[in-house]
């Protein structure tokens, strides 16, 4: 059974608003979004706020067995444009059944890595041209767009350092087998995100401490993310 709405428990939280807000880390390899996506979520829970996360691609039932084609390389035989669209049908399938959802009840909703991905992993850095990508955004996206995007940015080696230490041996998956180049590339194509579209993403500098990088993430929150229209507390 579905639960009933928020407004109608009769136990609405003093900061439920009407959309929520949504919020997107991207970053190469080993950047920390998932160490700093959950520690942002700590903090919102406990300025009261309702918040969900969730990861891409992935997220949903659905999108969760389209990852594992993905990062398995079970679909690069098929082709980088091929493998576009399939992050493409895993994130109507998220948007659809995890992020919209959230939003409509007034959450907060953490998204780690989500289109800028695509626009560049395959676009920048995997060479699918950004016609395909814009379109595939268009269909898919539409107008549920980051409120804000987090960049975490830091050179690729250290990245890829953190990465090895935390797979220590294990196997790497699909783009983490790519080579140096492609890494670079990818640094590059998310600093240019940045400089295009400042006023939606703000790059982190994410070589620092996990506790210095939170900080500099929960400031950029406070001061991006005003209260809500209708009145409601600001985040502490
Ligand atoms: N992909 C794509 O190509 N196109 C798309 O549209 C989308 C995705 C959506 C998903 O991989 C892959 O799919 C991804 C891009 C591609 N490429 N790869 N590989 P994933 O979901 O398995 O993982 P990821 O998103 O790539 O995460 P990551 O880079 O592996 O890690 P991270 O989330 O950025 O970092 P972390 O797990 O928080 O930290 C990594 C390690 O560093 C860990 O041991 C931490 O304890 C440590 N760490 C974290 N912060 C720090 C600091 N500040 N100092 C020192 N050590 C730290």
């Amino acid at each position: 059974m579905n639960p009933l709405p928020r407004q109608m428990t009769g136990v609405t939280s003093p900061l439920a608003t009407s959309r929520g807000r949504f919020i997107t880390l991207e970053g190469g390899e080993g950047a920390g979004k998932s160490t700093q996506a959950r520690r942002l979520a700590e903090r919102l829970r406990g300025a009261g706020y309702e918040v969900v996360t969730t990861r891409e691609p992935g997220g949903s039932p659905g999108a969760e067995a389209i990852r594992h084609v993905l990062l398995s390389g079970a679909a690069k035989p098929l082709g980088a444009e091929a493998e576009t669209m399939l992050f493409a049908a895993a994130r109507a399938d998220h948007l659809a059944t995890t992020i919209r959802p959230a939003l409509e009840r007034g959450a907060w909703v953490i998204c780690d890595r989500f289109a800028d991905s695509t626009r560049v992993y395959q676009g920048s850095a995997g060479h699918v041209g950004q016609g395909l990508i814009a379109a595939l955004e268009s269909v898919t996206v539409g107008d549920t767009r980051p409120d804000l995007t987090l960049v975490l940015d830091l050179p690729v080696e250290e990245g890829l350092a953190r990465a090895a230490r935390r797979s220590a041996g294990g196997k790497t998956d699909r783009f983490e087998s790519e080579t140096l180049d492609f890494h670079r590339r990818l640094r590059e194509g998310f600093r240019a995100l940045v400089a295009a579209e400042p006023r939606r993403c703000a790059l982190i500098d994410a070589g620092r401490d996990p506790l210095t990088v939170s900080n500099a993430i929960w400031d950029v929150v406070t001061d991006r993310l005003p209260p809500h229209r209708n009145g409601s507390t600001d985040i502490p």
